[in-house]
């Protein structure tokens, strides 16, 4: 028989349940202060860095070439596209005419400082003076491993449904701008874009929200203003 309790149970993990802790911190560290120093060869270049981070196929390399389209007249863009195994961002983003690389990080569910200073060396002897980076889909771990940028973005998409952002407050509370995406979509999906855009700021009340539709390239202009760029 199957009964059902009253309120569901909730069972946390406490710190020493979690498995390599210290190493786990070690890497964080480690990867933050590669991130300062990628911070520091930024400004010292004169290049402005933006991170792309949100769930897989929410939309950030859509987003990212509606970016390069409007921006590449008024700056020299560079990007860097983070995948686990394939080159297609990377791909998608050159035929916009600008510079792109592609990171494939194997298992790794993030980009991490160490390999994006590797990437944007190459972007910073090309001149390039804004590089646009996309993380690798995932709404978890990117928030850990900061890379150096000016901003954080994270993108999130109406087709994911009306609880993604409530669940995953911490990549909000990690980034300046959010952007919900998908607009198009969100009467097939009986999703109040308000809502979402209300749990985007219970999350992070600081963050500027940005609602889009990269398929149609509506809220680009807003989505340049929000980063300021
Ligand atoms: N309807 C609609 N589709 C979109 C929109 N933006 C992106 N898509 C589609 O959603 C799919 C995924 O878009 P991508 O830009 O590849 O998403 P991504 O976040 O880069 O995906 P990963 O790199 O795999 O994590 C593609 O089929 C896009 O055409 C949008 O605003 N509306
Ligand atoms: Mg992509």
């Amino acid at each position: 028989m199957v009964s059902i309790l009253p309120k569901p149970m909730i069972i946390k993990a406490d710190e020493d349940e979690v498995l390599d802790i210290e190493l786990e911190e070690d890497f964080i560290k480690a990867n933050e202060r590669m991130a300062d120093l990628n911070r520091r060869t930024f400004d010292r270049y004169g290049v402005k860095v933006v991170d792309f981070m949100g769930s897989i196929g929410s939309g950030k390399t859509s987003i990212i070439e509606r970016l390069v389209e409007v921006l590449k007249g008024r700056y020299k863009v560079g990007v860097i596209a983070g995948d686990t195994t394939t080159a297609i961002d990377a791909e998608r983003v050159s035929r916009h005419g600008v510079p792109s690389l592609q990171i494939n990080t194997g298992r790794e569910c993030h980009l991490d400082a160490p390999l994006v200073r590797k990437a944007s060396k190459k972007l910073l002897r090309e001149g390039v003076n804004l590089i646009l980076i996309e993380n690798v889909g995932n709404l978890i771990c990117p928030a850990e491993f900061p890379l150096g940028a000016h901003k954080r973005v994270v993108v999130v998409s109406v087709t994911e449904g009306e609880y993604m952002i409530k669940k995953k407050q911490d990549i909000f509370r990690a980034a300046q701008v959010g952007v919900i995406n998908k607009k198009d979509m969100a009467g097939y999906m009986d999703v109040d874009t308000n809502q979402l855009v209300k749990d985007a700021l219970d999350a992070n009340p600081k963050m500027k929200v940005v609602v889009t539709s990269a398929k149609k390239g509506e809220g680009i202009n807003e989505l340049v203003n929000a980063l300021e760029l």
